[in-house]
């Protein structure tokens, strides 16, 4: 990986409020005690941490911060999500590799505007059961953590305080810019858009119609126009991507995901790639399903570990 950065910064965000389950919070905390960073040494990066990102001020604001039509702690994510924008847009200008532990996956908002601006020619795989695209008026639960991509393609709907006092008037994102791996359980108003857009998407049929390594190459194909692949990447997973079987410590699992080996597969060609710029590992949460915590922590980690080159010689 050449023209890589090898400082990786780990910008660990202890944040819930994209959702309704407390202890996802603790999630980066539980990845780092897990020995993430020495881990990532002993594969030859250098480790920045410097703690945890200091999210007590907006976290106490969870609770009180009243829903903007359906939205809930619509203040606290936008806030968050602007922070780590900044944090990871910093690291990127230091020729670091932000590594954004979450946390629940509305941070990816923040986490993707900060590599946008930096890369504007950045593309995202986005590995999730979920497509995370709903808008604040097709959202069902409300969850902003539901909601990032639709937000960072500014979809219609998407133009609300206080997400429009910072998000960039032309958006981030455009819809070729991104793929989808894993999907499964896509609400019908996000069948809607990634349709009408044209996003691209391998679900689950996908995976076992083609294989996850060829499923992998068109991905990269598609977001890289067939010709080079030399676009830079942003990684975001959500373990629960991964099977419920596999990594059961998760707020939304659902069955019939990617097996241990599928997910560090993806992990490992995208490493193979040399042009991953950054990458987010998301709601790992530690309270659910305890007797499978440290299994779920322990596939986070490894996960991190074979997206940063552990797996190839
Ligand atoms: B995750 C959901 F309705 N689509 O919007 C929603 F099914 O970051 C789930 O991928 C969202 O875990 C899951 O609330 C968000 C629901
Ligand atoms: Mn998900
Ligand atoms: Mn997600
Ligand atoms: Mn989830």
């Amino acid at each position: 990986m050449s023209a890589a950065p090898r400082t990786v910064a780990i910008v660990g965000c202890p944040f819930s409020g994209g959702q309704g389950r407390s202890g996802v919070d603790t999630g980066p905390n539980s990845l780092v005690a897990a020995g993430l960073p020495a881990s990532l040494e002993e594969l030859g990066w250098k480790v920045e941490f410097d703690g945890h990102q200091q999210f007590e001020h907006i976290n106490e604001l969870v609770g009180s911060d009243a829903p903007i039509g359906v939205m809930k702690n619509p203040r606290a994510v936008s806030e968050v999500s602007r922070l780590v924008a900044a944090a990871v847009e910093a690291k990127l200008r230091e020729h670091k590799l932000p590594l954004t532990l979450g946390g629940d996956h509305s941070l990816a908002l923040g986490t993707i505007s900060g590599t946008k601006r930096v890369h504007p020619d950045a593309a995202v795989l986005w590995i999730d059961a979920h497509a995370d695209i709903n808008t604040p008026s097709t959202t069902p639960s409300g969850n902003l953590h539901g909601c990032p991509v639709s937000f960072l393609l500014g979809l219609p709907g998407t133009d609300v305080a206080p997400f429009k006092d910072w998000l960039p008037a032309k958006p981030a994102l455009q819809a070729q810019d991104i793929v989808y791996i894993g999907l499964r359980d896509i609400d019908s108003g996000e069948r809607k858009i990634l349709r009408e857009n044209g996003i691209k998407c391998y679900s689950m049929h996908e995976v076992d119609r083609y294989g996850i390594g060829k499923v992998v190459d068109m991905a990269l194909d598609h977001v890289n126009g067939g010709s080079s692949r030399k676009r830079p990447i942003h990684l975001s997973f959500d373990v629960d991507a991964l099977d419920p079987s596999v990594a059961p410590s998760t707020g939304t699992p659902v069955r019939g995901g990617l097996t241990f080996r599928e997910g560090h597969y993806i992990c490992e060609a995208l490493y193979e790639t040399g042009s991953i710029v950054a990458m987010d590992l998301m709601e790992v949460n530690p309270s659910l399903m305890q007797d499978h915590a440290e299994q779920t922590i322990a596939i986070g980690c490894s996960l991190i570990r074979s997206a940063m080159g552990e797996t190839l010689l």
